[in-house]
């Protein structure tokens, strides 16, 4: 799931990256990409403009567009904002004062919830929990089986009775068993049907008033797209729900539903269901499926080691040399130093969008070789021949070769970066501008 969407948005991400500089026209252009991306994905259209409209009115502001990078500004406001769709922070399982904690499980036919249950059951046993399954799907004798016999797998109680019992009997007989076993949680899983009628949502309130519940449960099944969530919205206004469990997130479905489910129903997604074992089950985290949609968890811890590290006065002291062209080799130094602060630059270009690719070229270590060979190179030229390189002549070379152990072809390949780069300057062509050193490498 989500494959096609991340790769869309990766390349959005690569393009905006490429541009350095950016205008309201790139944003817009990106934005719309975005929103094209969002809708193939068969994200419900409130959602994606909704979501497009918060990211565009985050980023036309001055202090993104004025930063030294602005794309991975942006990719920080779309990752805010689609956690924030996502629900923003975990949501956990409720638990009464007075246990047994009651969770009933509804859903349409199919969607996963006996399966669910038995996860769930299985999820709160590991935590030290003792839960009771209870088997209200009376409609056909071989759901209560189904129960049974993973109850019996996961050596879990499963409360059941003949199919002729009412659901609400059967239920209210589980309650004094829970007593008597002293079970601390009791999972109820109910019938489902192919489609929302009036029989089966009395039956379900019925149920509900009998086990008042902490926690009444959807069981979504995250394939079905669209009517997933008018499903949710159905259960929800008939039966109150509590919570959302999305299933099959292991399946190669556009994953739509499960990124509109929460905004357009409201109620937070608990937990997902990511295959048909019993333990292929988790608590829902909005921030580690955001950061799996983007592709580039590991762009975030980037773009922190940025922030932390960039001085922002200098920053702005080097775009002025940059304006007016007075940029020089202790800048240039000053500058790779920056970048060498954030860390191993095998490991940076790894976490930048885009640069992997640059990255796979190159053998492993040679950037950081190279980036050591500049520094040793300007560290040994004379103040003077930093501000104003054009006078390194062949004498000067030599010394220069000398005092740090490179070749003299080391020096010229840096003379004709540096040279590259104050013509550009000079030329004061917007976007083509090197915004750091690595991109001198390209
Ligand atoms: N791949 C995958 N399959 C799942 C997941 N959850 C459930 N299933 C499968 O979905 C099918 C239906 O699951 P059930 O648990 O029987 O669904 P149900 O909602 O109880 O179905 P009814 O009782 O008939 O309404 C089974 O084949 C499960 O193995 C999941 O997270 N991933
Ligand atoms: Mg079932």
């Amino acid at each position: 799931m989500f494959e096609i969407l991340s790769d869309k948005l990766s390349s959005v991400f690569r393009k905006l990256s490429s541009r350095g500089r950016l205008s309201e026209k790139d944003i817009d252009e990106g934005l719309r990409e975005i929103r094209l991306a969002l809708l193939e994905a068969d994200v419900n259209f409130k959602v994606v403009k909704d979501f497009t409209a918060r990211v565009r009115e985050r980023s036309l502001n001055a202090e993104v567009l004025q930063s030294l990078t602005p794309a991975q500004q942006i990719i920080k406001i779309v990752n805010e904002e689609l956690i924030g769709i996502l629900g923003g922070g975990q949501s956990h399982l409720a638990a009464s004062v007075h246990p047994p904690s009651v969770i009933m499980l509804v859903g349409l036919q199919g969607s996963g919830k006996t399966t669910t249950a038995a996860k769930l059951a299985l999820h709160l046993k590991r935590s030290g929990q003792r839960p009771l399954l209870v088997a209200a799907d009376n409609r056909r004798p071989a759901a209560i089986e189904q129960l049974v016999t993973l109850g019996k797998q996961l050596d879990i109680p499963v409360y059941s009775e003949t199919p002729s019992t009412k659901s609400k009997d059967i239920c209210a007989h589980a309650l004094t068993k829970a007593k008597d076993l002293a079970t601390n949680w009791v999972i109820v899983d109910t019938a489902g049907r192919l489609h929302i009628d009036e029989a089966m949502m009395a039956e379900l309130a019925q149920v509900k008033r009998e086990l008042q519940p902490i926690e009444v449960l959807l069981v979504v099944d995250a394939m079905t797209g669209q009517d997933a969530v008018q499903a949710a919205e159905e259960f929800h206004s008939r039966v109150s729900l509590t919570g959302l469990i999305l299933t099959k997130m292991d399946g190669d479905a556009r994953g739509g539903a499960a990124l509109s489910i929460r905004w357009v129903s409201g109620i937070p997604i608990k937990f997902i269901g990511i295959g048909e074992k019993v333990d292929a089950f988790e608590p829902f985290h909005p921030d580690r499926l955001a950061s799996r949609i983007l592709g580039m968890g590991d762009i975030l811890t980037f773009i922190e080691k940025a922030e932390a590290t960039f001085d922002q006065q200098q920053a702005k002291e080097l775009e002025r040399k940059v304006r007016t062209a007075t940029f020089d080799l202790d800048d240039f130094l000053s500058q790779l130093r920056m970048v060498k602060k954030m860390g191993p630059v095998a490991q940076l270009v790894e976490m930048l969008p885009g640069l992997p690719q640059l990255a796979k070229q190159l053998p492993e270590g040679a950037q950081e070789a190279q980036l050591k060979k500049i520094e040793a190179m300007i560290l040994s030229m004379t103040p003077e021949e930093r501000h104003n390189p054009s006078i390194i002549d062949g004498s000067r070379r030599r010394r220069i070769v000398q005092g740090s152990g490179t070749k003299p072809q080391d020096i010229n390949q840096l003379l004709n970066q540096f040279r590259q780069m104050q013509k550009l300057m000079k030329m004061g062509i917007k976007g083509k501008l090197p915004r750091n050193i690595m991109e001198t490498f390209r």
